[in-house]
């Protein structure tokens, strides 16, 4: 176990993990797969049209000759090696591929090791039909979550009442929001604007309208929204207290 770890912090230390915002993470795995694929597709493709056209029907009769017949195994081309060779090849560059997507989802799922300054945990809990955040301070508020750019957010998610899922496409962050329960997620934005966030989670009639905002802020913008907002939470008040009866409620 030691050793894996060892392992994987060696790994983290060097260029072949990538690290970064979770997007980033997502758009390395997936343009390493898609090169990797289209590479494998051409390759195989290629040898077999090159295959197709050397051993193609000729028009004259007798240039069959070193055609193979059906159900012969073909010989005469290195014996076992090619097949050996073609073999190892591909077992080292899948055995390599799960190890590198391995760590890489390991680093999302515990990016501790490599990120700098203090996350910004945010609590995230879903209700019949939105979203409501809590802020270190106590602050809740409805349906839009305010964030600092180029912060570490890190979100525990959960539910007043059924089964929600809590996700930001653009931001490739998504978690299941389940009462009584809490799942980890979260994520960085590298830029200031708004992003959608949806409930990913068939929860009822009002499910495709339980839609929220993030709206991510320059820092000093952020640090002076955020001093100004207080524990009983400015302007959704009822908001929170709805949460809070209907966890209560479902708890006991
Ligand atoms: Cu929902």
């Amino acid at each position: 176990m030691i050793t894996l770890v060892s392992v994987y912090r060696g790994l983290l230390l060097t260029a072949v993990v990538p690290r970064g915002t979770r997007a980033y993470v997502f758009q390395r795995i997936y343009v390493v797969f898609l090169i990797l694929g289209t590479v494998v597709g051409i390759v195989v493709i290629a040898y077999m049209l090159y295959k197709a056209y050397k051993y193609r029907a000729s028009a004259h009769a007798g240039d069959d000759r070193d055609r193979p017949s059906v159900g012969e195994i073909p010989t005469g081309s290195g014996g076992g090696r090619k097949l050996f060779v073609s073999f190892t090849l591909s077992a080292i560059i899948v055995v390599s591929l799960i190890a590198w997507t391995y760590f890489t989802l390991l680093y999302v799922e515990d990016p501790e090791p490599v990120t700098e300054g203090e996350p910004l945990e945010v609590r995230v809990v879903g209700h019949q039909f939105y979203w409501e955040f809590v802020y270190p301070n106590g602050h809740s508020s409805a349906n839009t979550l305010r964030v600092p750019v180029d912060r570490r957010v890190e979100l525990t998610v959960t539910s007043a009442d059924v089964f929600h899922n809590f996700g930001v496409p653009e931001l490739r962050a998504k978690a299941d929001a389940i009462p009584g329960q809490e799942t980890d997620t979260w994520f960085i934005a590298p830029e200031t604007g708004t992003y959608q966030a949806h409930c990913y989670e068939l929860c009822g009639a009002g499910h495709s309208y339980m839609d929220g905002t993030v709206r991510v802020m320059e820092r000093d913008e952020y640090r002076t929204w955020y001093a100004n907002t207080t524990s009983s939470g400015s302007g959704n008040a009822s908001a929170s207290a709805v949460g809070e009866t209907g966890v209560s409620e479902r708890v006991a």
